[in-house]
């Protein structure tokens, strides 16, 4: 677990890119201190070859802690910084409260009139929603009776091709 003041970690960030804010907001409300590098993408500082060796790309945020180098703000939110701190700074639910998750969606999305979770055309919300919703009704056998909103779009976002052949059991390397 990070100690409250371990000053080891070093983000690379640009005050304005909101990539990098959100990484810089999970930092703080997990209490993480950390170093802060700005990288100016207005002067093009992401080209230098210094950070070039940071992240090919050329995007910031980056986070840097010790040897290991996370390059992409989803991968440092998801799985590093989840993964380095104790349950009461997580901000994911544990995956065995996934009911939990799906009674707040369930309450986001009571309102919503249409087939999918914006209205009656696909969102990037629905890309999200649907493999989690998929993944999770599978592993943890949720009763999804108890989520009458979530139902009626999962439902309709399985009667699409594109899930269908999208969906884990059609890829070429599927183990069944
Ligand atoms: N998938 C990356 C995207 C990062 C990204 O798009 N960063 C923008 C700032 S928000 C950037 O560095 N842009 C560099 C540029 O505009 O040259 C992430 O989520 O970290």
């Amino acid at each position: 677990m990070a100690a409250k003041d371990d000053p080891k970690l070093v983000l690379y960030s640009y005050w304005q890119s909101s990539c990098s804010w959100r990484v810089r907001l999970a930092l703080n409300l997990k209490g993480i201190s950390y170093e802060y590098k700005a990288v100016n993408l207005l002067k093009g500082e992401q080209f230098t070859p210094e950070f070039e060796k940071l992240n090919p790309l050329h995007f910031v945020p980056v986070l840097v802690d010790g040897d290991v180098v996370i390059s992409d703000s989803y991968a440092i939110l998801m799985k590093y910084l989840e993964e380095k701190v104790g349950p009461q700074e997580q901000l994911l639910f544990a995956e065995t409260n996934v009911e939990k998750g799906f009674h707040a969606l369930e309450k986001l999305l009571k309102d919503i009139v249409g087939k999918y979770a914006t209205g009656d055309e696909v969102h990037m919300a629905d890309v999200f929603m649907a493999p989690q919703i998929a993944m999770a009704t599978k592993r943890f056998k949720i009763d999804m009776s108890k989520f009458p909103s979530l139902s009626r779009i999962y439902e309709s976002l399985k009667a699409l091709p594109e899930f269908l052949e999208s969906s884990p059991e059609e890829q070429p390397d599927a183990v069944m």
